[in-house]
């Protein structure tokens, strides 16, 4: 077992941290951890880029502190075209990338939880371009269920 820090320096001594090294790329959820900026009106921001040889989202995991709008921006920094299949209610965001080229996606997730998005072209999936949206904060009332007050954290 391998706590938090010890897990950075094994990924890296096994050069899991890169593409084409022991694996074809990135371990599942590998990577950086960004926050969400939010405005005064409540809608939120974020940029996630593609760094060059690296084959992973940056932030790989983005937090968003509630439900609700949020404008991202894409980089791909990278050598080779990608492409980003995001989540957003009602249906699904599609923007393609191609090297050094940038882009916008505006996202409505409206509850809490994981959302899961990826760049599913080509096998940039199982070398490590995945990333998940992690929308904190309660269910809206409206999608709340009809039962008694539940224990808190
Ligand atoms: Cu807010």
């Amino acid at each position: 077992m391998t706590t938090a820090p010890e897990r950075t320096d094994l990924l890296k001594e096994l050069g899991l941290d890169v593409q084409n090294h022991a694996t074809l790329g990135r371990v599942l959820g590998t990577g950086k951890i960004g926050r969400a900026s939010e405005g005064s009106d409540g809608r939120m921001q974020a940029t996630i880029r593609i760094n060059e040889d690296e084959l992973m989202w940056d932030p790989s995991i983005l937090v968003m502190p509630h439900g609700g709008d949020i404008d991202l921006e894409l980089v791909n920094d990278d050598k080779n075209t990608h492409c980003a299949l995001l989540p957003s209610n009602g249906d699904r965001k599609f923007i393609w990338l191609v090297n050094h080229s940038r882009g916008r996606a505006t996202l409505n997730l409206d509850g809490p939880g994981y959302y899961w998005y990826s760049s599913p072209t080509g096998n940039d999936e199982g070398r490590g371009l995945t990333g998940a949206i992690v929308v904190l904060g309660d269910a809206p009332p409206e999608a709340r269920l009809d039962r008694p007050d539940q224990p808190q954290p």
